[in-house]
């Protein structure tokens, strides 16, 4: 049996996952196959939402009930899901493309491992989560929705810099954020801002004092405008 390709649209609660499948589907109709299976933990509410934009026929929007609250609907096993999958592939053999919307995350973790010629020198594990355990709205840390971090190693890098580095991210306007030295010739700035476009600058201009400290030039914009 043909495979449809499968898109998985994840993010927090009301991120705009439902709209954005919509929009897909309008802008790809008619040249592609479409279905969609939606993942609502306690209604059918954003399957019936796409069957009354009257987008697709109805037969093509599964809504699963995955139950209990969003944390467990994150958590549970995908199996749900699949099998929704599996059935209209098997109600539509033509199917090209099925979005599956899911409910976004509980939690950041990242993970970072720094290795200079091989040899690890740093690993950085962060942990993030709202702050009231909740998902209920748009920004998942006290109304911050975008994460960014800098990792800098130099044999010059010394405690001076790394807290005129602490000083400028913590003095930015709009964002929240802080830098330290959590080894030697190393420093970590965090941020979290409301806009990407927040976050390039924060580390812009950080690299940019890293630069003009370690090497005496300025940072150059890599970036076509
Ligand atoms: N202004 C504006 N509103 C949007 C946009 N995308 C979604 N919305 C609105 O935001 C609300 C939530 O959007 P949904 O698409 O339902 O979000 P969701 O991620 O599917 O939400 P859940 O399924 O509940 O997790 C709705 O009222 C949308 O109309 C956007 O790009 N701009
Ligand atoms: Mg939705």
């Amino acid at each position: 049996m043909r495979k449809p390709v499968r898109i998985g649209v994840g993010g927090p609660v009301g991120s705009g996952k439902t709209a954005l499948v919509d929009r897909r589907c309008r802008a790809l109709l008619g040249q592609y196959e479409l279905a969609v299976v939606t993942n609502d933990n306690y209604t059918k509410e954003d399957a019936e939402f796409l069957i009354r934009q009257g987008v697709l026929p109805r037969e093509r929007i599964v809504g699963v009930e995955t139950g209990g609250c969003p944390h467990t609907a994150i958590r549970e096993d995908v199996s749900m899901s699949v099998a929704a999958v599996e059935g209209l592939v098997e109600a539509c053999p033509r199917l090209d493309i099925v979005f599956v919307e899911r409910f976004g995350f509980e939690q950041l973790f990242v993970e970072v491992d720094v290795r200079v010629a091989g040899e690890r020198r740093l690993v950085d594990r962060l942990q993030l989560a709202p702050s009231d355990g909740s998902l209920d709205r748009l920004g998942l840390w006290d109304g911050y929705a975008y994460y960014g971090s800098l990792y800098a190693y130099s044999p010059r890098l010394d405690a001076a810099l790394a807290a005129a580095l602490a000083e400028l991210i913590e003095a930015r306007d709009g964002a929240y954020g802080g830098a330290g030295q959590p080894a030697p010739n190393f420093a970590i700035a965090r941020m979290l801002a409301h806009t990407t476009w927040e976050i390039r600058e924060i580390l812009f201009s950080a690299w940019d004092l890293l630069r003009r400290g370690l090497v005496g030039k300025p940072a150059r914009q890599l970036r076509k405008p």
